[in-house]
């Protein structure tokens, strides 16, 4: 290895002495025609290949966040790459980014413990985008968890989990996460009904006690958390609440929320009674709920509710005697409900009915206005008839699910489940325009800002349900298959096909890459998880081990390519937190931390503190190591912790080692290192000769660069005086590791070079 580093520094001298930089590879001869005919691909293919292939370095244009599916988390990719960046921990465990596994994740998921009990995993579906006047401005993200009603609010600073929120008062839910226009809230509304705060009724009866709900969760933008003590719900009846939309434009301060099995059916196959599936789809008709949040908001705050778990709920008899909810028929089984972007219609698909239903928010306020109603609901809802609010339906195939909007005015985008396709068509002439087939069964559909108030167009996703042969198989489950259209023409134009292997997602949602900011590195000492700053940070030489009773902290400090302090030393039984910071300022420095045996693994990115906290009940020496490849000597970045047993009593604490080092191993250490300083004047002298503060990228590399030689010098001046001793072994190992930090210079001066070159700086005076 320290071969291979001299070689790479000798290199690098030799490319700033000679000004080389680029080098051209002349070996790759074959042509177009050939690589089209070698691989059988048509010029159709090469069209795909060219509108989504993405060059080395390149960004994409939109990124998508979709649910993870039955993995609890939140998928990140690019479009029209495809490229996969990131999954987001929300709902479960995930050892690579540390969630679940630092003390301050560990804190979130307690915090997510359905009554007490700690749920493994979560079924996440709709994943939202924080909005600004129905625009999505790409500061935090929600996404909700069916099987256990939970919400999680990650902040797009950094891509990571900050919270989860638990219903007080549903069983299941489906119907988030959807933002309001600015917001305010966050929409939750329930799936399979309950009896309100998870209590227990038999089923006979289920019409009298079992209820759906839905949940407007208050948003602080300021702190960016969801405020429980400021959120409150509505008691609905119990139909099978389905998918949600917030109202905007002319429909804002309203709310839309579609349901299925309004027949109310509780199963019983094995009682001989038809199954679900014949009971929930019998009648003709579902019933869409429409509800003002805004009046209703003013109703919670006047206090008109009642308590279930400590939760405010709007009572069915308060909103009908308020005028906070009214009915409307919906086709059969419905299923996506989706305002349009200036919030005058409504778009309802139904599962078994081959409409798309668009609904006129002006018809339904004319309605409610008139008080024209068609009758009540068994609750005593209004029923608004369903020809007083339907602007037009428009017959687009079997089984229409989900809707997008598109940047061409009045074109939409629809999923066909049972057809495998996708339907363009015009809303408000009601005539359908293409259609294109997918593989196969598309659940969800998105489109650029899809959802928002202005539509981004250009391309769709299709996330289909099943893949079946589409990809190179690997067993009887399946990838997910996310497939990406040309919508800018037309003609819609399939792409790509890129397969999922971790969950099922269902809703994805995409934003101009433009309006992400997030952190390159974190603030000194930050607690990521909360995002403000760490108590237990420490700065290089504060690192110390404390003790009280049994319990240790140990404050340490990771960096390239060492932890301080080494060797830390317990009893059995002791409770030990290692409170780790990374000190690193460069970008993409992170470090890991694991300790063996003990199920730790810490994700250090730079600036970020971290706990891992165990209890040592088992005597005997636990390598601790880094678990990213951080640096030539990430190997060598480890340390022991050493758990004494019970009663042990040490013959002698002098640290036997493996080897001893002369003056001749002293003096030849120096020279190599006076050798690689002249490298790194030479690298640091291209640099400075070079309008390098132009690019913010290199003036932290070479910040970065300008710690190291600090550290470089601050050894060599500890390898000069303990050589002044004739301690030569001390002395030895001082100027081997003033020599690890001019490498680690070497190595941020030789990536700054890189940049420089391939950025076009030019010679300055
Ligand atoms: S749902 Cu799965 S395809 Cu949860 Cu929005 Cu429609
Ligand atoms: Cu730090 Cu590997």
């Amino acid at each position: 290895m320290t071969n291979n580093i001299r070689k790479r520094l000798a290199a690098t001298a030799g490319v700033v002495t000679l000004g080389l930089g680029l080098t051209v590879n002349a070996v790759s001869a074959e042509n177009l025609d050939e690589v089209m005919a070698r691989r059988g691909l048509s010029q159709q293919d090469l069209l795909a290949a060219a509108k989504t292939y993405t060059p080395s370095g390149g960004r994409d244009e939109f990124i998508v966040f979709s649910s993870g599916g039955q993995s609890g988390q939140v998928i990140v990719y690019g479009v029209p790459s495809m490229r996969i960046l990131k999954y987001v921990s929300a709902f479960t465990p995930e050892p690579w980014q540390g969630f679940g596994f630092d003390e301050e994740s560990k804190a979130i998921l307690e915090s997510a413990k359905v009554d007490g009990r700690e749920i493994q995993w979560g079924d996440t579906h709709h994943p939202a985008i924080t909005e600004t006047d129905g625009d999505l401005d790409g500061e935090w993200l929600f996404i909700n968890d069916k099987s256990a009603p939970r919400i999680a609010v990650i902040s797009l600073h950094d891509f990571e989990t900050q919270q989860i929120v638990v219903n007080p008062i549903m069983q299941s839910e489906h119907g988030g996460a959807f933002v309001t226009p600015n917001s305010e809230y966050v929409i939750e509304a329930a799936q399979y009904p309950g009896v309100l705060g998870r209590g227990f009724a038999p089923l006979s009866e289920f019409n009298e006690k079992f209820r759906g709900a839905v949940t407007y969760w208050k948003f602080d933008r300021e702190a960016g958390r969801i405020q429980p003590g400021q959120s409150f719900s509505l008691e609905l009846p119990p139909y099978s609440q389905d998918l949600s939309d917030a109202g905007k434009g002319v429909s804002e301060g309203w709310s839309f929320t579609n349901s299925f099995c309004a027949e109310r059916y509780v199963g019983g196959i094995e009682l001989g009674r038809p199954p679900f599936e014949a009971g929930c789809s019998q009648a003709d008709t579902d019933f869409l709920h429409v509800i003002n949040w805004r009046k209703a908001e003013e109703v919670y705050k006047a206090g008109k509710v009642t308590m279930i778990n400590d939760h405010p709920v709007i009572m069915m008899d308060t909103a009908i005697a308020e005028g906070l909810v009214y009915l409307i028929a919906e086709p059969k089984s419905p299923h996506g409900v989706d305002v349009s972007p200036n919030g005058e219609y409504i778009i309802v698909g139904g599962k078994l009915d081959t409409h798309g239903s668009v609904y006129s928010f002006s018809k339904i306020q004319a309605a409610i206005e008139a008080g024209k109603f068609a009758g009540t609901d068994p609750y005593g809802l209004p029923i608004i008839a369903m020809e007083d609010a339907i602007h037009v339906q428009v017959p687009l195939g079997l089984g229409p699910l989900h809707t997008q909007y598109d940047s061409r005015e009045c074109n939409v985008f629809t999923s066909l489940y049972v057809d495998s396709q996708v339907v363009r068509w015009d809303y408000c002439e009601g005539k359908v325009l293409d259609k294109i087939s997918i593989h196969y069964n598309i659940g969800h559909l998105v489109a650029m800002e899809g959802e928002g108030v202005n539509p981004k167009g250009k391309y769709l996703i299709s996330l289909n349900k099943l893949a079946i042969d589409r990809f190179n198989p690997v067993g009887p489950l399946h990838p997910q298959n996310h497939q990406l259209i040309d919508i800018s023409g037309d003609k819609m134009e399939l792409l790509y096909d890129m397969p999922i292997p971790l969950g099922e997602p269902h809703y994805a949602t995409a934003i101009a890459a433009e309006k992400l900011k997030p952190l390159v590195r974190y603030r000194y000492g930050t607690n990521s998880r909360t995002g403000g700053k760490h108590e237990g940070a420490v700065r290089p030489g504060q690192e110390r081990i404390e003790r009280d009773g049994t319990h240790v902290k140990v404050y340490m400090t990771a960096i390239r390519s060492h932890f301080t302090p080494e060797i830390v030393e317990v009893n059995e039984g002791d409770t030990v937190e290692f409170i780790v910071t990374n000190s690193e300022r460069a970008e993409d420095e992170t470090h890991g931390f694991a300790v063996s045996t003990y199920n730790v693994n810490l994700s250090l990115e730079p600036g970020k503190t971290a706990t891992a906290k165990i209890v040592a009940d088992q005597a005997g020496v636990f390598s601790f190591y880094c678990t990213e490849f951080c640096s030539a000597l990430h190997l060598e970045m480890t340390g022991f912790l050493v758990v004494k047993p019970e009663g042990y009593q040490e013959a002698s604490a002098e640290i036997s080692e493996g080897t001893s080092y002369t003056q001749a191993d002293y003096d030849k250490q120096y020279q190599t290192n006076l050798d690689t300083q002249a490298v790194i004047d030479s690298v640091v002298a291209y640099i400075t000769g070079r309008n390098f503060k132009d690019f913010p990228e290199v003036v932290s590399l070479v910040e970065d660069a300008v710690d190291q030689l600090n550290f470089a010098a601050e050894a060599r001046a500890k390898a000069e005086e303990t050589a002044q001793a004739g301690d030569w072994q001390n002395a030895t190992l001082w100027a081997g590791q003033w020599w690890q930090y001019q490498v680690k210079a070497a190595d941020i001066g030789l990536r700054a070079k890189t940049f420089l070159d391939e950025h076009g700086a030019v010679v300055v005076e």
